[in-house]
């Protein structure tokens, strides 16, 4: 991929990580019509690459992501909103959530509108000092979208969401840190290895169970108790049965760490 893509991909293949970058810095990452095509595609790309584990998203330059690009909206041809949303960011989300490999989201900076859904949609999110996070739909009219809806009452409550969303007051890393919304805080200079860090904790673990863990968290959101005991015990009875849970019981007894294929 060019430099100069709109949205990069490193492959680490030795470390099982790969870090998809915006890159838009010179408009905070603002999401274009392209942009949001080379970001979908990167999202299957990672998909694909079987000698990934764990997937960081983090922005180029100051900014995580400033949201749909406002400029490209003036164009005289740009789709109806409900369009560019349906068939634009809908299968970007639906892919991040769908991403059989945990996604760390490094919030280098302002993560506002749908960049601050982007965040949301990321597995965890660890934050630079220097981030902030708005839901500013509001501000030009429109109503939280590219799950922001869905996300926020989830991360951090029903009457804190409503605040944000209808309020729309930017909120500080250390804010967000306190309601939940992000798991750390970290100086601006260590974000990058600090997300890799817990990417690198995620990719030693093993494939299969992560993807299933992923899964049982997201169902979890919208079921009962009793269905969710019983969803992971059908997660735990494929777990169980692979060659990774064979390999953790090896390691556990042969006192060393597991090697897990995947299998
Ligand atoms: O298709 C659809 O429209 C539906 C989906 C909508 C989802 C949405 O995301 S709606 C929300 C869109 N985003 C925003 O409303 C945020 C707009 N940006 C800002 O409010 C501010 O830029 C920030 C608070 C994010 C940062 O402020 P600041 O002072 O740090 O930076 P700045 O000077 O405002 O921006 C720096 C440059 O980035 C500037 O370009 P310039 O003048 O130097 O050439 C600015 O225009 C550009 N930029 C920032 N945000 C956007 C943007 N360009 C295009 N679109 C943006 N969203």
């Amino acid at each position: 991929m060019p430099p100069d893509s709109t949205v990069l991909v490193e492959v680490d293949p030795d470390a099982a990580i790969a870090t998809i970058t915006l890159n838009r810095p010179e408009a905070l990452n603002a999401l274009t019509v392209p942009m949001k095509v080379d970001l979908l595609a990167a999202f299957r790309q990672v998909e694909r690459d079987a000698t990934v584990r764990a997937v960081i998203l983090t922005g180029a330059g100051r900014a995580f992501c400033a949201g749909q690009d406002l400029r490209e909206r003036l164009e005289p041809d740009a789709a109806p909103l409900g369009v560019e949303v349906r068939e634009r960011y809908n299968p970007i989300i639906r892919a991040m959530r769908g991403l059989s490999k945990p996604i760390v989201g490094g919030i280098n900076g302002v993560a506002a509108g749908a960049g601050a859904s982007l965040a949301m949609a990321c597995d965890l999110r660890i934050a630079s000092e220097t981030a902030t996070f708005s839901l500013a739909f509001g501000r030009v009219g429109l109503v939280p979208d590219s799950g922001a809806t869905w996300f926020l009452p989830r991360l951090i409550g029903q009457a804190r969401a409503a605040e944000l969303a209808f309020v729309g007051d930017p909120i500080s890393a250390e804010e967000a840190l306190r309601i939940g919304l992000v798991s750390r805080v970290v100086p601006a200079d260590d974000l990058l290895t600090d997300a890799r860090t817990i990417a690198d904790r995620i990719a030693a673990g093993a494939p299969l169970a992560n993807a299933l863990t992923k899964t049982a968290l997201e169902r979890a959101a919208t079921i009962d108790l009793e269905t969710a005991l019983e969803g992971e015990a059908k997660l735990q009875g494929i777990a169980g049965a692979s060659a990774d849970h064979a390999e953790g019981l090896a390691a556990f007894r042969e006192k060393r760490s597991p090697r897990f294929s995947g299998e």
